[in-house]
């Protein structure tokens, strides 16, 4: 939408003050983000979000060529919205041994793939020593991939079985094989949906220690938010003010990811799942609340390809990666495909309009394709 346009738009729609101060790039406030989460002209928002996108990344879409090892479904935090986890005995138990996670990983060796994306459940018996022979059979299997390992929830479980001071552990993980954290198991920082959806998971306060010290000892990490379920907007904001608060003082986070809630399988099934509607203004509202961060990605496999592609036109400037062997959002449901080619990611990024740039998991760009009509 041109400025002028933009700038009548929101005018006519009483979101003048809003406007002016993402205009001017200035930050907005908590009442701002509400605002934007409730006002009905989905595209209007859309169109602010976008302006900001485009000044920060352009017509750029970045994606990665990556591979998912979710290395246990064992776990005992028994969140309500997980359909992935399983106690021993259960039907579709595992847990990969550090050798058989290096064996996906040497099932890829023939393909460009740049970054392992590992997280699992969170399990007791798991000794210290097996995260760390985790990471290094997984790095001498391919010494050049990228791993992005653990959440925090997983970081809290492995300082706990180490007996050690957090940024010990993180240093003798980083030693091993460590990269980088994703942004996983945040979920929403309410304490009351803490207690109502996942009390036996860590909460707001530890998720947000736990990510300063790993900015602090080196270790970059995204961070998320898990929407759709029984939280607020407030909520929401409250979330999103938190992980900026945070941003401010460390500048460690790369990536925010929205994630969608899919509800099938899970104890929350009678949920409905958030509509394309939500997920676009979810994507949108992030992008002009959290100035702070650089990327916000549209996670194709649990938006669908669809919603992902449009996303580009709300805010969100990456679209993950390749994956292979995602398995979370596929036991609650997903319908996407397991896996998608490069190829295939170049394509749907060229068809909604946008330049394709294959990135590494820092934001290098590995190769910007060329754009065949
Ligand atoms: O922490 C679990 C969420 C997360 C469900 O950092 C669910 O690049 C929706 O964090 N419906 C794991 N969400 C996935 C994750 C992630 C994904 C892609 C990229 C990155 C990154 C991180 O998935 C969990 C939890 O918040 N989750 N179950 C569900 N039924």
């Amino acid at each position: 939408m041109n400025p002028e346009l933009l700038s009548r738009r929101a005018e006519e729609a009483g979101l003048a003050d809003v406007w002016s101060r993402v205009d001017a790039g200035e930050r907005l406030a908590f009442d701002d983000a509400v605002r934007l989460f409730e006002h009905e002209d989905l595209a209007l928002v859309g169109a602010m979000a976008d302006v900001v996108r485009r000044r920060l990344h352009g017509a750029r879409a970045y994606f990665n060529v990556n591979q998912h090892v979710n290395y246990t479904n064992l776990c005992n935090k028994l969140c309500k919205f997980c359909a992935f986890q399983r106690l021993p005995g259960q039907e579709g138990a595992y847990c990969m041994s550090p050798e058989e996670a290096a064996d996906e990983i040497r099932k890829k060796l023939h393909e460009p793939v740049t970054e392992v994306h590992m997280v699992a459940g969170v399990w007791p018996k798991l000794e210290y020593g097996y995260y760390l022979d985790l990471l290094r059979a997984v790095k001498e299997a391919r010494p050049s991939i990228h791993v992005k390992a653990f959440t925090m929830v997983e970081i809290d479980e492995i300082q706990r079985v180490a007996g050690k001071p957090l940024d010990e552990v993180l240093l003798e993980l980083k030693e091993a094989g460590l990269d980088s954290l994703p942004g996983g198991g945040a979920e929403i920082f309410a304490d009351r949906v803490h207690r109502e959806i996942f009390p036996l998971k860590i909460g707001a306060e530890r998720w947000l220690e736990i990510a300063r010290t790993a900015h602090r000892v080196g270790l970059r990490s995204n961070c998320t938010m898990l929407y759709g379920h029984i939280e607020t907007i407030e909520e929401r904001v409250d979330h999103l003010e938190r992980l900026r608060a945070l941003q401010d003082e460390t500048g460690g986070f790369q990536t925010f990811i929205p994630l969608s809630f899919h509800p099938d399988n899970s104890e929350m099934s009678d949920l409905p799942a958030p509509t394309a509607h939500d997920d676009l203004r979810t994507i949108a509202v992030s992008r002009l609340f959290l100035d702070n961060v650089p990327h916000v990605k549209a996670y194709w496999i649990m938006l669908g390809i669809p919603t992902a592609q449009l996303a580009l036109n709300y805010g969100a400037d990456d679209i993950d990666g390749t994956v292979t062997q995602e398995r979370i959002y596929h036991d609650a449901g997903a319908q996407t495909p397991q896996e998608l080619a490069r190829a295939d990611l170049i394509r749907l990024i060229v068809d909604a309009g946008f330049e394709p740039v294959e990135r590494d998991t820092l934001y290098n760009v590995v190769k910007v394709e060329e754009i065949v009509a």
